[in-house]
């Protein structure tokens, strides 16, 4: 396969004005009309005057072009698509497809899922229903006829407003829906089936009254209310905070049970991953509930980042991913609390993105080149893109940023646009220079700071040294500095702020935060006004996605734990605590547990008036997986001992007031999805865990009550997992009879599978392998393989990386079993493997020798083969 380049972009050479589809729904056989008005592009230059249409996996049944059938000598079809040889200026051109949706095991185009008929187009999928210029710089007004068996398909969506029913005399009725939006193919959807509606609606701030109609499988209709409790508040928040309101008079979600990523935000017409939208306090975790609201809303703020403006080319994904995500972060943090979720956004972020901007295949967030673009839905494009956009805006400030949104929306409505169009707009509405900030864009890589603070007690000043400096990645050995927004705050002794005054200004500002700017390699910051040495405060709210390596000492951060108002500080100084004390303990199992750092402990778990939330984050110890990217050479073992050995010592030595925690905070009344309470059941079963992990006997009892008693699924899902990870009989009598209980919600089956594959067991791997065989265990459904296999090569480092190999090999058996059916998911499976040259030489053999093993697979998927080719290169 051939890598497609951005510096190769060429505008299309022509325009889709209008698109008029027929479907006739079959599972087994669809056919496809398309009738589609098609002009050359002025702007574009000269072409040959041949037309260029893709198509794949389509059979062509008909081909005319203003009403005249062609002959085989005026056109080509070849496995890519369709040439149609000198076309007039302006014409109409009519296909006829047929396509088979119930072999689409890739759920890619429309395909099966369950009972139902649905449609992934993003990103170049629409080709697989009908010949098109599938590219997003193509916007066109869609018309939609659907017909189906009314019994099997009595509802028929598709995009913008119903316009005309009807029923046919063979059983089937029509439905026909236009959209008033021209849009980008990849934007198009249709749903068919038996499908249960649940509706609310939503006045918009002008008044508008607009449906809101959630459609699910009718086993489904009570769980739905929290989606569109999580709509409507999208809805109005993204009017207040971005001045956006809805534009069609419908809005329409469809759950699914097969579907590849999250969601999807098809013009009026979401369809969802049903993981993100169904939800019963009973079937769904605290976590389940957080992903739904914030999906829920990600895929509706896209009606203006993505689908108003879209991209001009698949390079600019960041353009809209990186800018939702930014929207959809603001709204949890405005609905909810601001500091924990920049912490697990934080916390994400250095665990997924950092490891990928330190692997094999880093890239920046504008690539430069791919050859799947179905692997560049990347943490590097989605979630630095939202950083890069957060960074804008604290460089504008908030009154500017929401004037530089302004001018975006109305400078490019109806545009597909470039990253490029964006920051200009950013400029344009502050009159700052962004040329050097752009690099952000460009390069790929986690920048480092390297930070020395001096307090000189004679001149009452204390002075910050900056260094900053990109390690090279895959292609760009060569980095530039770059623009970079630090925020710091100073901590007097008593834990007081003091002002952030730079030497040379006249008059030392009010005390607080301060938003320092680099830009050189190396910079100095000379703060006066200091009669004693502060603590200082470095990358308040993380100001920008970089490593800090600074020279605090753990009393200083002990202090910062302690005092710093700024949240994410609070944590990340806890963090690194915890991180140098696992460390140190897998350089020696014998070092001691500072009492001071235990003080902290007793002392943060004992303050009432602490947010719950909070406090749970800061007492959670980082994941091995995180920690592992902290050392030279990943201690697969060593980690594992060291994290236990300090999850255990801390339940033994905290024992009372963690038990003390446990009591107070048990769940009183019914379940309630607010902060307060879900921060109450985070801190509850981080305690219950921290007890277990010591083999405290009251602990253990509390955990088998609570996984007997327990009404909602984040306390039973705690209980259970603690009970696995603790084996023996009462694990296996607790894993049956939460299945007994579940038959029949495959989501709550997904936890099931998942929870046995996530504990670093002895005998995970093979429980992981049998259970491939079990009857609920199929390689069709995403999210199942996800819970099974993606959960252990995910997050069960120990049993993953395994020092015989067997789990390389597992993993990727599976991976050439799932890429004939599905080449996206078995490229999202092999993930893990980027990280192959961080471990010992022995494991990297190991993995190389798997990977290889791949590329000599014949007939491997274009998604398979770049991201093995990629990791080994
Ligand atoms: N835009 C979709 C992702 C499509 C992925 C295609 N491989 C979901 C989202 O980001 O909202
Ligand atoms: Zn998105």
């Amino acid at each position: 396969p051939q890598p497609i380049h951005l510096k190769d972009y060429r505008p299309p050479e022509f325009l889709i004005d209008r698109v008029e589809l027929r479907f006739e729904l079959d599972p087994e056989c669809t056919h496809v009309e398309s009738r589609l008005d098609l002009r050359r592009n002025p702007a574009a230059p000269p072409g040959g005057g041949d037309l260029w249409l893709d198509g794949e996996e389509l059979r062509l049944t008909h081909l005319a072009i203003d009403g005249r059938v062609l002959a085989s000598t005026e056109y080509r079809v070849d496995p890519r698509g369709l040439t149609l040889y000198q076309v007039p200026d302006r014409f109409t051109l009519e296909t006829q497809v047929e396509i088979e949706p119930s072999l689409n095991t890739a759920l890619k185009g429309l395909y099966q899922s369950g009972d139902l008929l649905c449609t992934q187009c993003e990103a170049e999928n629409f080709r697989r229903i009908t010949y098109f210029l599938d590219r997003p710089d193509v916007l066109a007004r869609y018309t939609t006829t659907l017909i189906a068996d009314q019994a099997r398909f009595p509802v028929l969506l598709s995009n913008g407003n119903p316009i005309a029913r009807a029923e046919l005399t063979d059983g089937r009725h029509s439905v026909t829906w236009e959209d008033p939006f021209p849009k980008p193919s990849y934007l198009f959807a249709l749903v068919a089936g038996d499908l249960s509606l649940i509706e609310d609606r939503f006045v918009t701030a002008s008044g508008r009254e607009v449906r809101l109609q959630l459609f699910v499988e009718p086993h489904n209709r009570d769980k739905g209310e929290h989606a569109l409790n999580a709509l409507k508040k999208a809805m109005r928040w993204d009017e207040e905070r971005f001045g956006r309101e809805y534009d069609l008079d419908f809005y329409m979600i469809v759950a699914v049970s097969h579907f590849n990523m999250g969601a999807m935000e098809n013009k009026g017409l979401n369809i969802f991953n049903d993981k993100f939208v169904l939800a019963r306090p009973d079937t769904a975790t605290d976590a389940d509930f957080d992903g739904i609201e914030s999906i829920i809303a990600h895929e509706y703020f896209h009606n203006w980042t993505g689908n108003r403006i879209t991209c001009r080319d698949w390079f600019q994904l960041s353009l809209k991913e990186g800018l939702t995500v930014y929207r959809d972060q603001e709204f949890s943090s405005d609905v909810g609390s601001r500091a924990v979720k920049r912490i697990r956004d934080v916390r994400a972020l250095r665990t997924h993105q950092f490891a990928e901007d330190a692997g094999p295949l880093a890239h920046p967030v504008r690539p430069e080149s791919y050859i799947e673009i179905d692997n560049f839905y990347t943490a590097t494009v989605y979630d630095k893109g939202a950083e890069l956009v957060r960074m804008q805006s604290a460089l504008l400030g908030p009154t500017t940023f929401r004037h530089a949104t302004d001018l975006y929306f109305a400078r490019h409505d109806g545009q597909a646009v470039t990253i490029e169009d964006f920051v200009r707009c950013m400029e344009d509405a502050s009159g700052r220079d962004l040329s050097q900030f752009r690099r952000w864009y460009e390069q790929a890589g986690t920048p480092e700071l390297f930070i020395r603070g001096h307090y000189d007690a004679a001149t009452w000043t204390y002075t910050l040294n900056v260094r900053q400096e990109t390690p090279p990645t895959p292609n760009q050995p060569i980095k530039r500095p770059l623009h970079i927004p630090l925020a710091i705050g100073l901590l007097g002794p008593d834990g007081r702020e003091s002002p952030v005054w730079l030497a040379g200004e006249p008059e030392p500002p009010a005390p607080g935060t301060r938003l320092l700017e680099l830009t050189e390699p190396e910079q100095q910051f000379v703060f006066t006004g200091l009669s004693e040495r502060p603590v200082p405060s470095i990358l308040r709210g993380f100001s920008a996605p970089v490593r800090v390596h600074d020279d605090l000492s753990d009393a200083d951060r002990l202090f910062l734990m302690a005092h710093d108002r700024d949240g994410f500080c609070r944590w990340d100084a806890a963090q690194t605590l915890h991180e140098r004390l696992i460390l140190a303990l897998v350089a020696d199992e014998t070092h001691p547990i500072p009492e001071d750092y235990l003080a902290a402990f007793r002392h943060a778990l004992g303050d009432t008036t602490a947010d719950r939330a909070l406090l749970a984050e800061m007492l959670t110890l980082p994941s091995e997986t995180y920690l592992g990217d902290r050392m030279a050479v990943i201690d697969v073992e060593g980690l594992h001992r060291a994290h236990r050995h300090l999850m255990c010592e801390l339940g033994c030595r905290l024992r009372t007031e963690l038990l003390a925690i446990y009591d107070s905070h048990a769940e009183t009344g019914p379940y309630v999805f607010a902060p307060e309470a879900v921060g109450r059941r985070a801190l509850k079963n981080l305690a219950l865990s921290y007890l277990v992990y010591a083999g405290d006997e009251s602990g253990l009892a509390c955990c088998r009550a609570q996984f007997e008693t327990a009404h909602n699924m984040t306390d039973v899902m705690a209980a259970l997992g603690l009970l696995v990870d603790q084996g023996g009989d009462e694990a296996e009598a607790a894993l049956q009879s939460f299945y007994r209980r579940w038959t029949g919600e495959p989501l709550v089956i997904d936890k099931w599978f998942s929870v046995q594959a996530k504990f670093a067991r002895p005998d995970a791997l093979e429980r992981v392998k049998a259970l491939i065989h079990h009857p609920d265990y199929s390689p069709h459904n995403p999210n199942r393989v996800r819970a099974l296999v993606g959960t252990f090569a995910k997050t069960n480092q120990v049993c993953f990386h395994a020092v015989d190999g067997s789990g390389y090999r597992f993993l990727v058996d599976q991976v050439l079993e799932l890429d004939p059916i599905n080449p996206v998911l078995a490229a999202q499976l092999l993930k893990p493997f980027e990280r192959w040259r961080r471990f010992d030489a022995g494991r990297q053999a190991l993995m190389r020798t798997e990977l290889e093993r791949i590329l000599g697979r014949e007939g491997l998927s274009s998604d398979v083969f770049e991201v093995a080719s990629k990791a080994l290169a």
